[in-house]
């Protein structure tokens, strides 16, 4: 790994990774309105798709986030593996539409792409992470993920293609957006944490992720 002589101690500290190409980090891109209104938009859709706890492929062992779906396809996980699929897992029933706001989002930040046939709404209670992962279930890397955070900020660190690739820690707050097309759709990324006291908007300190993702080649 680079090294850089760190000018206060003299001591070699680990260089800081360059983010992969295709990676942009849109801060504070929703203002308080539209996180507030997205918001209500979500527990709507959590209201008709309830959140379900994922479970590692094989193993069974739970994820600490809890997550739901909107749009034509969810991303599921259990025993039997990671897919996408037209039904929830516990109700049987389609997955409620996307907002209308977030295909308008899409629209503006990636206008050459297919429209998004996922949204994947992930909820972070304090205590929750995510390990380190690449999402590769999908059938084209066409079009990039969008991302989109509501609540608690989250150290969120990213790296390359390899699992072995440095990696850099940034933090996502409530209203950031980030798009991750080219490079960046493969790269290697997770959540290692939130801050606590950080949700202004999400009651007691949880967090929101949504992802945006086009599953089938257009
Ligand atoms: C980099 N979500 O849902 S968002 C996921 O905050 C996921 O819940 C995290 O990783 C979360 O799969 C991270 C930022 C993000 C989302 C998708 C990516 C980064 C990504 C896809 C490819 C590369
Ligand atoms: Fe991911």
């Amino acid at each position: 790994m680079q090294e850089r002589q760190s000018r206060e101690s003299g001591r070699k500290a680990p260089a800081a990774a360059t983010l992969p190409e295709g990676f942009r980090l849109l801060p504070g891109f929703l203002d308080r309105q539209a996180q507030k209104d997205l918001l209500e938009e979500i527990r709507a859709v959590v209201a008709v798709a309830p959140l379900f706890t994922p479970a590692m492929p094989r193993t069974g062992t739970p994820f600490s986030v809890r997550m739901t779906n909107c749009g034509a396809l969810g991303w599921v996980s259990d025993r039997a593996g990671y897919r996408y699929q037209p039904e929830h897992p516990l109700t049987g029933e389609p997955w409620p539409a996307m907002p209308p706001r977030l295909l308008d989002l899409w629209r503006q930040l990636t206008p050459e792409a297919p429209p998004p046939e996922a949204c994947l709404v992930n909820f972070y209670g304090p205590k929750a992470r995510m390990g380190l992962h690449q999402d590769r279930d999908e059938a084209t890397f066409e079009a990039p993920v969008i991302s989109v955070s509501l609540g608690a900020t989250a150290l969120f660190r990213i790296g390359g293609r390899s699992r072995k690739d440095p990696t850099r820690s940034l933090r996502l707050a409530s209203g950031d957006v980030v798009v991750l097309g080219g490079a960046a759709r493969l790269a290697y990324h997770g959540i290692d944490r939130l801050l606590p006291g950080t949700s202004t908007l999400v009651r007691g300190d949880g967090r929101i992720n949504l992802t945006l993702r086009r599953v089938t080649p257009a």
